[in-house]
């Protein structure tokens, strides 16, 4: 048996953040998200899974992965496995495209293209939304990398209605993000630790769960009305919401450092001087900055007056998961 699938998937940011789980094994959020899907930052992967193997071998960037490294892919893996009836390891072959230092390495992409990839080599015929679950099992943000541009998480209730559905856009939302990377260190409290902190001890929570199922209605209305002024507004206001329940936690803890709050001065600057930005950050100290394309030029001029030209990145809507099908030989 050599069974082959392969699949690109790009990663997503959210606007309307996803933070905190009600379910850890099967990811269910606490409250719904909603992303865009950006073309700069994708994952290619290949799944063949070969009765000849005698356990999972996964590579990724080329580089062969030890087995403690490949424990969370197998575990992916067993789940795909299971639906499908197979049997047999697999050869896991998985190329991160992200710029080099731009030290954003995505799970989002990496577990949408795997789902992707392992779904085709095994002979399921998922949906759109069947594939989005599977991806969530992986990891939470890769529910929405199934689709391209916006799209929402819909926390739902349960394993079978907790998946991403593509946002009605206006057409005239002519949007770019320029990612402004302060630092590519691994994170010292991953997003899985520090969204499971934050719910279990900070009491801004229940703030958070409350206002961001406004923030979500709001941005979706002006996705919908093409209104940039108040998606930034709301994007902006939504990621501080969500990096304030981290000071509350205990012990508290924060991924800002003095160039992430640099860079949100700056994006305050640029609208002081007339152009419309907004800033959002995600579990590290990165900042992305959300803009209108005819903008981008002032925007990025600006950030080069305090960010080295290697650090800032630029990135536009991008499309849904790629699907093929490989080789298929017994
Ligand atoms: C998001 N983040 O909505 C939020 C905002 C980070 C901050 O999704 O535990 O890697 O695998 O479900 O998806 C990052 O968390 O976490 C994330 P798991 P994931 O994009």
């Amino acid at each position: 048996m050599n069974q082959q699938g392969k699949a690109c998937a790009y990663t997503n940011i959210a606007l309307i953040k996803y933070w905190g789980k009600k379910d850890d094994g099967l990811i269910l959020p606490m409250n719904s998200s909603l992303s865009l899907t950006l073309d700069a930052f994708y994952t290619e992967t290949t799944v063949t899974f070969n009765d000849q193997l005698t356990s999972d071998e996964f590579y990724l960037n080329q580089k062969r992965q030890t087995v403690d490294e490949t424990k969370k892919t197998s575990k992916f893996l067993d789940l795909v496995r299971e639906l499908s009836g197979i049997n047999a390891p697999a050869l896991i072959e998985s190329i991160n495209h992200v710029p080099t230092a731009a030290g954003l390495a995505s799970s989002a992409s990496g577990f949408a293209a795997l789902a992707g990839a392992a779904s085709v080599a095994s002979g399921l015929d998922l949906s759109s939304v069947d594939l989005s679950r599977l991806a969530r099992r992986g990891s939470g943000s890769a529910t929405r990398s199934i689709y391209g541009g916006f799209v929402e998480w819909q926390m739902g209730t349960n394993d079978l209605d907790s998946h991403g559905v593509p946002v009605e856009t206006a057409e005239n939302l002519d949007l770019a993000m320029l990612f402004v990377v302060v630092n590519q260190k691994e994170k010292v409290v991953s997003s899985r630790e520090g969204m499971k902190r934050t719910v279990e001890t900070s009491p801004f929570y229940q703030g958070w769960l409350e206002s961001t199922a406004e923030d979500l209605l709001v941005a979706k209305e002006a996705i919908k009305k093409g209104d940039f002024q108040r998606l930034g507004e709301v994007t902006e206001s939504n990621g501080l919401k969500m990096h304030a329940t981290m000071l509350g936690a205990v012990p508290p803890f924060s991924y800002w450092e003095p160039a992430t709050v640099r860079a949100m001065q700056i994006v305050q600057e640029l609208r002081q001087s007339g152009i419309l930005c907004y800033f959002t950050m995600d579990a590290g100290p990165n900042v992305k900055v959300l803009c209108q394309k005819k903008d981008l030029p002032a925007i990025k001029t600006k950030f080069e007056t305090i960010f080295e030209e290697s650090q800032l990145i630029v990135a536009y809507p991008g499309p849904a998961i790629q699907l093929t099908k490989g080789a298929f030989t017994v």
